[in-house]
């Protein structure tokens, strides 16, 4: 082969790579939010606004400079972030998003925030999710007690990333939970939120506050880099 055929057929390869890696099969609109557009629900577009902060882990996205902020009120059980997406029902799905508490708080009982892969229908259902106050569960939900990831305080000014693979045939999700200093908490194998029906279907992810319906809103937060994929079998 000539030389420079050789070097054309490289470079073909290496695109084809590069785009395989960057996301290719990516459910989540507007996930780096360069835009609100595609997320929801109307009821509360006031309490989610852009800000101007970008989370450092760019394995998923690049830096774009903007990350969303969430304003919670205890006066709304809607989630205050939602998008939903061609449900898919077996194989498995890579989840990740980012967060960053703006604010410390000596609260302990400050109610935080949860995050649900739902089937993309009702939001109040989850597949599988996690609680985000003092502490980090998995799971922790509908009065459902999962596994605690990480028990502890999150430190104001800090972004951690959450990654995770559910594998929907088996109804258990694999991941961890990456602190901007490097620290990490993983999990294995963790069985889905319990529920009534057979199969698990992920169509839609949501943000929600975990003070439905208490007197308390929770405190301010930030999200960015939010992205759901079918993991090629
Ligand atoms: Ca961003």
């Amino acid at each position: 082969m000539k030389p420079y055929l050789l070097s054309a057929l490289c470079s073909l390869v290496i695109v084809g790579l590069a785009s395989s890696a960057t996301g290719s099969g990516e459910l989540i609109t507007n996930g780096a939010f360069s835009s609100l557009e595609g997320w929801g629900p109307e009821e509360t577009a006031e309490n989610r606004k852009i800000a101007d902060l970008n989370s450092p882990f760019s394995e998923v996205y690049p830096d774009n400079g903007k990350a969303v902020r969430l304003l919670g009120s205890s006066k709304t059980r809607l989630p205050y972030l939602q998008q939903t997406f061609p449900a898919v029902t077996s194989g498995k799905v890579e989840v990740s998003w980012d967060f960053y508490v703006p604010e410390d708080t000596e609260d302990p009982s400050a109610p935080g925030w949860g995050v649900a892969l739902y089937d993309g229908k009702n939001f109040k259902m989850s597949v599988a999710g996690v609680t985000i106050s003092s502490r980090f569960r998995l799971n922790g939900e509908q009065g459902a007690g999962g596994p605690i990831l990480l028990q502890k305080k999150f430190p104001a000014g800090q972004w951690y990333h959450f990654q995770a693979i559910l594998d929907l045939d088996a109804k258990t999700w694999s991941g961890a939970l990456r602190a901007q200093n490097g620290a990490e908490e993983t999990f294995h194998d963790v069985a889905f939120h319990p529920t009534d029906g057979e199969g698990v279907e992920v169509g839609g992810i949501r943000f929600g506050s975990m003070a439905a319906g208490k007197d308390q809103a929770p405190k301010p937060f930030l999200f960015d880099n939010i992205s759901v994929r079918p993991v090629a079998p």
